[in-house]
């Protein structure tokens, strides 16, 4: 047992939906080269390895490191003969939640076995309350990584004030709650107000109680992007510690452009394309779709559209066909390069945490047609606190609205002056990430964290 112990092992256990899995091997990925003698046991579902792991790349240094970062597949929970139904895109949710945190000891028994090393920290999606729980019994450290913005966490941290004083106060804003004025209950998450006892929800409740217990709580953002929600909870949770923006801090592997979004691209003006994405699940209803085309069509700007399902069936018959070049429509583009692009002019999101911190890396402003989650939130920050992007309310896109927007962004002062506040919001995140800079330093510290064993 003593031999064991001084080994540096640590178990990584990822959310294995929406983009939460590769934000956390990246970030293990950069841990593995700072503590070489450490390895690190990757545990997902065989889908989610499979997609992330096939994504690193595949130089010589990137197999060195197969051996210090090895995926381990976790059981899902999905019958063998499920298939996917876009009539009930949870179910995959639902089915994993149901089966944790038992899928997970069981892989974790198989990786202790083969590497003849216990753990010595235990790693994890934020919304996984349990590893806490996990790395009390081993004691060991707990470090989860929260892969939304500081905000969307100091709202689960706590939960249960904004419950009493919306709820019970009627009180119309959370600026009784420092780091939050301006904050409306229909910013909120849905699990905060309404939807109480869905498993998601009871889930993130849990996380918001189990992180103070926390060794470090890693995020995807830098201190200087949002100072006071990272100050208030700096001094509730211990070493909470911004470590990105990851776009940034980790390597990118080349872009991955098969259907030329790029070349498409150097054909345009500056500043002059509609980039359109919702992110990877999400499809808005029918009718959203079709006025979305049509209000592209009617207005004639160019624009490149990371459509999810297939477009033909989807759009308004001859709509493709009609846009002809003014537009290109692909199932998966490269969106950190063509948020860098020259010729992106505007970006119409769903606002999920990674694309929110892209934009402010490529300067594009945004228009934020929120669906779920924290979605909201970065929705009302981007808009009401950072002036960067035009936010919708109340729900689906409309015609009049989406024009008002892109002519005020692509067209207006009020878009250039947009453009500025994100050149000086992006000029901030290179130098949190520089030699010195406060990420840089938060990745030290959890270096230092994620280090310990209990001999050190
Ligand atoms: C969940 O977010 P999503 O995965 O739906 O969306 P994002 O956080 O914006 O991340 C999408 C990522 O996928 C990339 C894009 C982002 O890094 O660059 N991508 C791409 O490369 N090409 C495409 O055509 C489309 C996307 C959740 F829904 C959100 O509410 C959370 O904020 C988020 C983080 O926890 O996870």
């Amino acid at each position: 047992e003593s031999q064991l112990v001084a080994k540096r092992h640590i178990a990584v256990l990822a959310f294995p939906f929406a983009t939460h899995a590769a934000p956390l091997l990246g970030l293990v990925q950069r841990l593995s080269k700072a503590i070489p003698d450490a390895k690190f046991s990757f545990f997902s579902t065989a889908q989610s390895n499979r997609s992330i792991f096939r994504n690193k790349g595949d130089d010589d240094d990137e197999n060195e490191n197969d051996n210090i970062i090895k995926p381990f597949d976790v059981e899902d929970g999905l019958p063998e003969d499920w298939v996917f139904s876009h009539a009930r895109p949870n179910e995959p949710v639902q089915a994993f939640l149901k089966i944790v945190p038992g899928n997970f000891r069981k892989a974790m028994e198989v990786a202790v076995a083969e590497t003849g090393r216990r753990f010595t920290c235990l790693m994890s999606d934020a919304f996984f309350w349990f590893a806490g729980e996990m790395a009390m019994e081993l004691q060991v450290p707990w470090v989860p990584l929260w892969t939304a913005g500081p905000l969307a966490l100091l709202v689960h941290v706590e939960s249960d004030i904004i419950r009493q004083k919306i709820i019970n106060d009627k009180r119309s804003s959370t600026d009784f709650l420092p780091g939050m004025s301006g904050i409306r209950p229909v910013d909120m998450p849905e699990s905060i107000l309404r939807d109480f006892e869905s498993p998601f929800s009871i889930m993130l409740y849990k996380m918001g109680l189990m992180l103070s217990q926390a060794s470090a709580v890693a995020t995807n953002s830098f201190e200087e992007l949002d100072p006071v929600a990272v100050n208030v909870l700096k001094s509730k949770l211990n070493n909470y510690l911004n470590v990105g923006p990851f776009a940034i801090t980790s390597e990118q592997p080349p872009p991955n452009d098969p259907h030329n979004c790029l070349e498409w691209l150097d054909k345009q003006s500056p500043a002059s394309v509609v980039y359109i994405s919702f992110g990877s699940v999400i499809q808005p209803p029918p009718q959203e779709l079709a006025t979305l085309a049509e209000t592209l069509e009617t207005t004639g700007y160019p624009f490149l559209w990371s459509f999810r399902g297939n477009p033909d069936e989807k759009l308004p018959k001859g709509f493709i066909e009609r846009i002809g070049e003014k537009g290109k429509i692909v199932p998966w583009a490269p969106q950190l390069q063509i948020l860098g692009h020259e010729s992106v002019g505007v970006f119409l999101t769903h606002c999920g945490w990674n694309s929110v911190l892209e934009s402010v890396i490529g300067g594009v402003p945004l228009i934020c047609r929120p669906f779920f989650g924290d979605q909201p939130l970065n929705m009302r920050i981007v808009d009401a606190v950072w002036e960067t992007g035009v936010g919708v309310d109340g729900g689906m896109l409309t015609k009049d609205e989406t024009i008002k927007a892109l002519e005020l962004i692509l067209c207006s002062e009020k878009g250039k002056k947009m453009r500025e506040k994100l050149k000086a919001q992006k000029e901030l995140a290179f130098n949190a990430v520089k030699s010195g800079g406060s990420s840089d330093e938060n990745f030290e510290t959890l270096v230092e964290v994620v280090s310990r064993t209990s001999t050190s």
